[in-house]
């Protein structure tokens, strides 16, 4: 197996300023909501009458317990009963919560689709004669949220999918049929490029696809005929964007799950935007976009045994930390199989959203730090002629020392617009006077604007 891709899909052809135009509202967005569900939502972490674990990601359920699909679908169909208004709870979520687009699994790698495909009948179509995916695309569209299609290209109930990284035959989750049978790659491959065909034809305009995952030594075209795949993709959809996953080289921007990687310039060959795993510097990576996806707890398909819920103070330093550095932020929620959100989700999300509602100016639209670190606990974005900086611990002596000599016109808090700050140069920088911190304050935003700038 190739080491290196040598897929051949030439960037895009476009002039920088096209490419520009095209990216500019993920951009300009910083931050969508992810959604995780399936049959594996309906499951909830519990196999057999038992946890399977308390973190990690319970989407995985089929590998963990090794299941075939016969069983495994079997045992999820019947607890996968989504409500009629389950799309509109997520679309008014995540408008709530300040997240300009939507990403949601069309298929994970258990290979149940979440729409009514031609190709099979392993899907929402077949099994509960309900399209989903329009539904939720309606309810984003209602909402004015952009949507994103996340789509697994693994898919572990495909008959001729050979890829099997365990070796193991016969396959975990195939059962002694599928060892014995004749396996051709190219059948999966051509099922992929029809329901793929299926996405991109019959939802009207997608505004993100969102591949997941390759290896190392099964990826590009070898793996998925990626490059006839991207193109089939922006023929349909020309002003659609698309992340790096059908790739895993380096080249391709994926530093892998964690690994310290380089990122270099990234082209339309691989996607749009990369994933990154690994620490992103403070004044981010000009000429990269990039995103990183996170779960509120440790799995981003719903179980009722994680309960490591992220702090909503971690959750919002999150987003500010990524958008300090040029990215995107895609928070994951886990619906249950009912297609409801777990209290302590909309509770988080709303929480973001309330803080948004005060200091969304400096999110969105905003572009990273132009400083390697600052003098305080906090970071900084910006826009032409502002700098935002996010006040992580409050200065006890409430004197916020910001490493700047320009002039600066105004300081005020973003929760108090009409109450300019005192500003003091010192051979330093600018110190700034604060108000006492409320309490309520997560995170604060101090906003001046520079003479001269
Ligand atoms: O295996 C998947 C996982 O279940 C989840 O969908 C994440 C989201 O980024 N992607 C893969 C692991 O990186």
């Amino acid at each position: 197996v190739e080491q290196d891709d040598k897929s051949t899909v030439s960037p895009l052809p476009e002039t920088a300023q096209q490419h520009d135009a095209r990216m500019q509202w993920w951009r300009e967005a910083r931050f969508g909501m992810f959604v995780h569900w399936g049959l594996y939502s309906g499951l909830a972490g519990t196999w057999d009458g038992k946890p399977v674990a308390t973190r990690g990601g319970m989407e995985w359920i089929q590998q963990r317990v090794k299941s075939d699909t016969d069983t495994y679908a079997k045992e999820a169909i019947p607890k996968f009963k989504p409500t009629a208004d389950f799309a509109r709870q997520w679309a008014t979520l995540a408008k709530q919560a300040g997240c300009r687009y939507l990403v949601f699994t069309t298929k994970h790698h258990d290979g149940f689709g979440l729409f009514d495909s031609k190709a099979g009948d392993y899907n929402a179509g077949s099994v509960l004669n309900r399209d989903l995916v329009k539904e939720i695309v309606e309810a984003c569209h209602a909402e004015g949220l952009k949507v994103g299609f996340y789509h697994s290209v693994i898919d572990w109930h495909h008959d001729q999918y050979t890829y099997n990284k365990s070796k193991q035959l016969p396959h975990p989750l195939r059962g002694q049929a599928y060892a014995n049978g004749p396996r051709d790659h190219a059948k999966y491959q051509d099922y992929l490029h029809q329901q793929v065909t299926e996405l991109v034809s019959n939802y009207g305009p997608v505004d993100v696809l969102w591949w997941d995952y390759s290896s190392l030594d099964f990826q590009g075209d070898q793996a998925w005929r990626s490059s006839e795949l991207m193109e089939l993709v922006r023929s349909k959809q020309p002003g659609i964007i698309m992340n790096n996953r059908l790739f895993r080289t380096p080249e391709a921007g994926w530093s892998g799950m964690g690994t310290a990687g380089f990122i270099p310039q990234l082209d339309s060959k691989y996607g749009d935007f990369i994933t990154p795993e690994q620490h992103i510097p403070a004044t981010g990576m000009p000429g990269i976009d990039w995103e990183t996806c996170m779960t509120l707890n440790t799995t981003w398909g719903f179980s009722d045994h994680d309960h490591a819920w992220k702090s909503d103070e971690t959750l919002i330093r999150n987003l500010i930390d990524i958008a300090s550095k040029g990215g995107n932020y895609l928070l994951n929620i886990g619906p249950k199989g009912d297609g409801s959100v777990p209290e302590e989700s909309i509770k988080s999300m709303r929480t973001i959203g309330k803080w948004m509602n005060t200091n969304g100016e400096a999110i969105y639209g905003t572009t990273a730090s132009p400083f390697k670190n600052l003098p305080f606990e906090g970071r900084c974005t910006c826009k032409p002629g502002n700098l935002y900086f996010h006040v992580f611990d409050w200065p006890a002596d409430g004197k916020l020392l910001v490493p700047m000599t320009n002039t600066i016109r105004k300081a005020y808090l973003l929760s108090a617009p009409d109450k300019a700050l005192t500003v003091t140069s010192t051979e330093n920088g600018q110190i700034i006077s604060l108000p006492a911190k409320s309490s309520d304050q997560i995170a604060t935003v101090v906003v001046t604007e520079i003479a001269g700038e």
